[in-house]
């Protein structure tokens, strides 16, 4: 048997509950664990709580709560939070278990009796948020470098880790083993930090009643990041089970972000690991920081986005199901930032994506398949061969890609992948017809269409399954695929998926459109005029009248009939990086299916109107064809969406 896959997140102070960023850190992870789950490796996924911290006892201070009763009452609603959101953690470490700390303890003793750990007196700075040391020349204007705030002096007799005796092996090992720390951007910070030489640190405070005694001196307690590093391996037998130890140790990923990389999980750490001749990692991966429009995540702004409440206010507002909308959080988190990068996490962006990939591109592959199915075959898998339009090609090679993109933690890659070929499939069914085969009695070839395009929805179901479970779920009962929880990876590529004859079920939307932001509807709306009679022939304007029109070609993402309309098709049309619903009245001459994909011309400044009850945002130009049938304005399919017309 292989190695268990194992991975960590860090371990969160509990001086207050989770908000986005945290949740970043670990969504990520879980999406990691589930995908190779998925490839159907063994996996231990790792995330817990730090309770030892000085602040932590400061947070239970002011609150006049005991500090323990504080951090269980903490700790238990970073679990709640975590099942809410369906992390699939398989052990949850609390730095205040004996568990723990009987591991920390030894550890110092081993330290302490092999000379890694000395007694020598300190005379510093400390940092209480970031629960730092600084040296002098390290602070900024006398500042804590990192966070800008007031340091505090601290003059103590002290115990020290000998850091400094491990910056040439790091080095060495850094340069030897080029997986291990990653991005690249961030390994130079590591090396540029550790070339102007480590400095040996303090790892006890004054002990002033909170945190893990130094062993035979309860004078004073131990430094809270060499305790919660510790984690790592206490929480997996370290000391106390060998053999499970040795079955999961060393970690395959540790996650975390920026602000706790270079000096805490890429030099002490490995250091730690070091002294206690344990192998280190094989890859420690720093990823970027999440701000809210712009805005730094803060408590005192107010602004720390709890992903639970985001999907549960989307589920209320949009009809779709909460693990779906959390779902649609995970898929934004994975998809906007790459793994490494800084991002900007804005409601408008989130809401534009849920439409445009999830509502419109995923959504409507499987609706328009499933409904089409229904229509032409009574909802049964015909007995034709796929005819493919070299989907089936595309299956196999968005596998590769995807999996190489996976491996390598690119997980924005990954899903765009996905989504070129998500989106390959709906331009094959546009290109074919199937509505066209339908009339002509192509059934064989309306057959094959319909077949290779639900293979895709199938195939990008299982891609999607770490990203999306709950998604990938609903997706699967759709296409009535009975062993979708036994499927791996390695199913995607399967020849012939669905069985000939195998009933599938009727298409339901799973991410209902959601209409544009509430601010922007609530802006009055000026009323319609009573259209005036076209004359014949038009007068002549002047240059500038027409310089008011703003003539856009528009690509239609999707088209229904609006009910009870017999002339009317609801359109959402894109603009490039903006979508928008049109009414058009030419139901009566084009089949909603044959417009999807197809270029128009829109007056995109035409004021809004309710049509029917639908708002039309813009209007279709058409022009009139031989006994009165509308046709299409033609233009060409290769000018971009968005483009102006002048
Ligand atoms: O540092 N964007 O805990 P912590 C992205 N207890 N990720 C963010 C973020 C943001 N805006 N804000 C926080 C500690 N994070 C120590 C760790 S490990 C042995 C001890 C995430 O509660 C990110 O993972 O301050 C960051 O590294 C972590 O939360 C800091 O969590």
């Amino acid at each position: 048997m292989s190695k268990t896959y194992y991975l960590t997140t860090p371990i969160y102070y509990v001086n207050d509950v989770p908000h986005i960023g945290n949740a970043y850190t670990t969504i990520i992870a879980d999406i990691t664990a589930r995908y190779h789950r998925l490839k159907g490796d063994k996996v231990h996924f790792l995330t817990g709580t730090d309770e030892n911290a000085t602040k932590v006892a400061a947070a239970a201070a002011e609150k006049g709560m005991d500090p323990q009763d504080f951090v269980d009452k903490l700790a238990a609603a970073f679990q709640d939070v975590w099942a809410s959101l369906d992390i699939t953690n398989d052990d949850f470490i609390r730095t205040t278990q004996p568990r723990h700390k009987d591991v920390v303890t030894a550890i110092f003793k081993r330290l302490m009796d092999q000379g890694d750990i000395y007694k020598g007196s300190y005379t510093g700075h400390y940092c209480v948020p970031c629960e730092t040391f600084y040296a002098d020349s390290e602070l900024a204007d006398g500042k804590c470098p990192e966070c800008g705030r007031e340091v505090t002096e601290v003059e103590e007799e002290n115990y020290y880790f000998k850091l400094s005796a491990y910056g040439d092996r790091l080095l060495k090992y850094i340069e030897d083993n080029p997986e291990f720390l990653q991005p690249e951007a961030k390994k130079n910070e590591v090396v540029s930090f550790i070339k102007q030489g480590l400095r040996d640190v303090s790892i006890t405070r004054a002990n002033n009643g909170w945190g893990i005694e130094v062993p035979g001196d309860s004078s004073k307690v131990i430094y809270v990041w060499f305790d919660a590093l510790i984690n790592y391996i206490s929480a997996i037998g370290y000391l106390s089970d060998e053999k499970r130890f040795n079955e999961i140790w060393p970690a395959d990923l540790q996650l975390m972000g920026k602000d706790i990389f270079v000096r805490f999980h890429s030099t002490f750490w490995p250091a730690m690991l070091m002294a206690l001749d344990l192998p280190l990692p094989k890859t420690l991966f720093s990823h970027g920081f999440w701000t809210i429009n712009g805005e730094k995540i803060s408590k005192s702004k107010g602004n720390a986005i709890s992903p639970a409440k985001l999907a549960e206010d989307l589920a209320a507002e949009s009809g779709a199901s909460r693990e779906v909308c959390l779902d649609a959080v995970r898929y934004f988190l994975a998809r906007e930032m790459t793994l490494g990068m800084d991002g900007d996490f804005s409601i408008k962006i989130f809401r534009n994506r849920f439409n445009s990939d999830l509502a419109n591109d995923l959504g409507n592959l499987l609706n328009r398949t499933l409904s089409m199915l229904g229509k032409y075959f009574e909802g049964v898998m015909p007995d034709y061969e796929t005819f493919g339009g070299g989907l089936a090609d595309k299956i196999a090679e968005t596998k590769d890609l995807a999996e190489k993109y996976c491996d390598s933690y690119e997980f924005t890659k990954a899903l765009e992948a996905v989504w070129n070929m998500i989106g390959a499939a709906n331009k094959y069914v546009n290109d074919m017809q199937p509505w066209v085969l339908a009339k002509e009695g192509k059934n064989a070839e309306l057959g094959g269409v319909l077949e290779s395009a639900l293979e895709v929805a199938r195939a990008a179901a299982i891609m999607i399954k770490p990203f999306m479970p709950a998604t990938a779920k609903e997706i699967a009962a759709q296409l009535a695929i009975t062993d979708f929880d036994n499927l791996l990876w390695s199913n995607i590529t399967d020849a012939d998926p669905f069985a000939k004859g195998t009933k599938l079920n009727e298409p339901a939307p799973i991410f209902p459109r959601l209409p544009k932001q509430k601010k922007e509807e609530a802006e009055p709306k000026p009323k319609k005029e009573k259209k005036a009679k076209v004359p014949e022939k038009k007068p002549l304007i002047p240059y500038d009248v027409f310089a008011q029109l703003e003539l856009r070609i528009a690509e239609v993402k999707q088209a229904e009939k609006v009910e009870g309309a017999d002339k009317l098709l609801r359109l959402i049309i894109s603009l490039g990086d903006e979508e928008r619903q049109i009414v058009a009245g030419i139901a009566k001459y084009y089949e909603p299916e044959a417009l999807v994909g197809k270029k128009i011309v829109l007056l995109a400044n035409l004021e809004p109107a309710v049509i029917r009850g639908v708002e039309s945002n813009g209007m279709l130009l058409a022009a009139d064809g031989v006994n009165g049938a509308v046709v299409l304005t033609p233009a060409d399919p290769d000018t971009p969406a968005g483009a102006y017309i002048k």
